[in-house]
């Protein structure tokens, strides 16, 4: 194969890692649906994927050691261990570079090495950044082919000198003469796994694992913690943000981005079907959001991504009719259950389990029959953006959408209210700062249902010290000419005798429209010691909600808030030593003396 691109830097690289991880053939990714079929063509013979019923749908089992992110094989290495700062695990970039090198060497033979070049954002736009992924995984670039912008343009806009994001992956796997996967999902055993970020020259390698955001790696690892770096450099926000817009019955427009933590909503946030009348919302991202200023003060953001890489289990047509809609063709689902007649299952789907399944792990799986799930609490579907019925007619507009609200949340089954409002913009930073919630399925290493601080839902992604981070945050914030956006926190996770009070999804419409009018300035609210809130007529009871319960979620709880604080004192504010922005103790005082005073 001719090497379709001058660019002497990217070439110099890609024959780099051939020599170290010596693949039997070198292929560059023209990202054409030719080049797709191939992929899925080389895994039905792997037996790696299951076709499904639902047309160009593929179903993937992966290593049960390899369902979701690993945040403790997940390392910034900066030069400085301050720079990583301390929410990160970091290692000497030398040391890791050294054992890594150790691990690649040969790490390809038997298998093709992929250079897939491809674009986070639209294709150039002055906004979108170039990466190249080096992969031995069919599944990384059919996947990338759905998740982001692939090929041959890319090379176009890249030229003979532009500025790329190498970005190195392996499975960790390498066949011996002969030997087949033979429908084992290839990958490395967790010691094995690295997730590495080099902030500083901008680089990415990432070993042992073929899921998620550990291989995909436009998503995580570039758009976001790479990114953030950049964006912390030149005066932008790269974040774990939704981008909805929100449209009210006379016509206006709104758009929304909300940061919750993984497995929290985002995607649920941003297909809602509004159970409200005469309001409609429409998607433009449903996981990251980079956001820079226009001429006009506002802050525009761009979806960097093409597709969603959407949690399945959950997912119903009552839920979430959108992601529905949006995963009937042209589909690759992971780790989800597979009935008799050839389609897919999951937990929440919305009916009961049709007959004998096969569960995520192969086997035989009943419904009543068994106490594990069939489909892993993680398992994914990605589908182009592209095929969601709500997907805003702008989604790829280079220029971006101005943003009027952010929202906050998590899973917070207490003391949290169902939303209020931060008076300026530092009290914003402050709320984005203490976001906590319940940990999920997400990660694999970490033990969910337990609560733990998640600043800005980035506590996984930012790829530097996240003290410096909220910094970040506060200067944006005084930026001469800003006209920013009102900032929420949101919380429908308030749980009593163990069930849900608040019934979430399309009701979710409610709240945003108490957002909406915020932004407008036509809501009615009140002044709290926690924030503004909705006053009780602000927001409409749902149906199934009680009047009472309805108070209890729109209600200060201060003996919740003062126990709060206690723990953002002692456990989370002191994390970040002199790096915490004094705007931020100062928020956390004033708090306090509000909810005492
Ligand atoms: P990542 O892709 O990991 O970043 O997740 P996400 O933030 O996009 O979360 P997603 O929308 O996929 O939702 C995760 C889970 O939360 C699913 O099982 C949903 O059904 C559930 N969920 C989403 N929104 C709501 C809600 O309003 N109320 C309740 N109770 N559950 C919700
Ligand atoms: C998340 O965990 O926040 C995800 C899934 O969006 S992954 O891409 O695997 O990180
Ligand atoms: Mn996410």
């Amino acid at each position: 194969m001719t090497t379709p691109t001058k660019h002497k830097k990217l070439i110099a690289w890609v024959d780099e890692i051939t020599q170290l991880t010596k693949p039997e053939k070198v292929e560059w990714c023209d990202g054409s649906q030719a080049e797709y079929d191939k992929m899925i063509k080389i895994m039905l013979d792997e037996k790696l994927a299951t076709p499904l019923k639902r047309p160009n749908c593929y179903l993937f089992r992966s290593d049960p050691s390899d369902v979701a992110r690993v945040e403790n094989r997940t390392y910034i290495a900066s030069k400085n261990k301050e720079d990583a700062g301390p929410t990160n695990n970091w290692i000497d970039p030398n040391e890791l570079k050294k054992t890594m090198t150790g691990l690649y060497d040969g790490c390809m033979e038997g298998r093709t090495m992929y250079v897939i070049p491809f674009s986070m954002g639209p294709i150039g736009s002055n906004i979108a950044k170039i990466g190249v992924e080096i992969t031995d995984s069919p599944y990384v670039v059919s996947n990338m082919h759905l998740m982001t912008r692939v090929g041959t343009k890319v090379l176009e806009v890249l030229g003979d000198s532009g500025e790329f994001i190498p970005c190195l992956h392996s499975v960790g796997k390498p066949l011996q003469a002969g030997e087949k996967d033979n429908g084992k999902w290839p990958c490395a055993p967790l010691d094995k796994k690295y997730i590495s970020h080099f902030p500083e020259e901008r680089t990415i390698w990432s070993y042992g694992s073929g899921y998620g955001g550990n291989a995909l790696l436009g998503k995580k690892c570039l758009a976001l913690r790479i990114a953030s770096v950049a964006a912390r450099d030149e005066g932008w926000l790269a974040e774990h943000m939704l981008i909805l817009s929100i449209t009210n019955p006379q016509g206006k427009k709104k758009y929304v981005a909300a940061a919750f933590p993984s497995a929290c909503g985002k995607t649920n946030l941003a297909m809602l079907i509004p159970t409200i009348p005469g309001w409609k919302v429409e998607t433009v991202g449903d996981d990251i959001a980079w956001m820079k200023f226009g001429q006009d003060g506002r802050l525009y953001a761009i979806n960097p991504e093409a597709g969603f890489f959407g949690v399945a289990p959950g997912t119903s047509l009552d839920s979430n009719y959108n992601a529905m809609k949006s995963i009937e063709k042209n589909s690759i689902f992971t780790n989800v259950a597979l009935t008799e007649d050839k389609d897919v299952w999951w937990e929440g789907i919305g009916y009961k389990a049709p007959g004998k399944l096969i569960d995520w792990l192969g086997n035989e799986w009943e419904e009543g029959k068994s106490d594990k799930p069939a489909a892993h609490p993680n398992a994914r579907f990605t589908a182009p953006a592209s095929q969601c019925p709500a997907v805003a007619p702008e989604w790829e507009d280079p220029k971006g959408v101005p943003i009027d609200a952010i929202l906050f949340g998590g899973r917070r089954p207490s003391t949290i209210p169902l939303v209020h409002q931060a008076r300026d913009w530092n009290h914003g930073v402050f709320i984005g700062s203490i976001v906590g919630s319940e940990i999920t399925a997400a990660a694999l290493d970490l033990q969910a249902g337990t609560i733990r601080r998640d600043p800005f839902a980035m506590l996984p992604f930012c790829g530097y010290n996240m003290g410096d981070y909220f910094q970040h945050w506060i200067n944006i914030g005084k930026k001469e000419g800003a006209k920013l956006p009102k900032i929420f926190f949101v919380n429908w996770f308030r749980k009593k005798d163990g069930k849900f009070i608040w019934p979430g999804y399309g009701e979710n419409s409610r709240v945003l429209k108490w957002v909406f009018e915020q932004a407008d300035g036509t809501g009615k609210f009140q002044d709290t010691a926690i924030g503004l809130m909705p006053t009780v007529d602000a927001i409409d009871r749902p149906e199934g909600v009680s009047e009472a319960d309805m108070k209890d979620i729109l209600s200060v709880d201060k003996e919740g808030w003062l126990k709060e604080i206690d723990d953002i004192r002692k456990n989370h504010y002191p994390k970040f030593g002199n790096k915490l922005p004094k705007e931020l103790s100062v928020a956390l005082d004033v708090l306090e003396n509000r909810l005492k005073g």
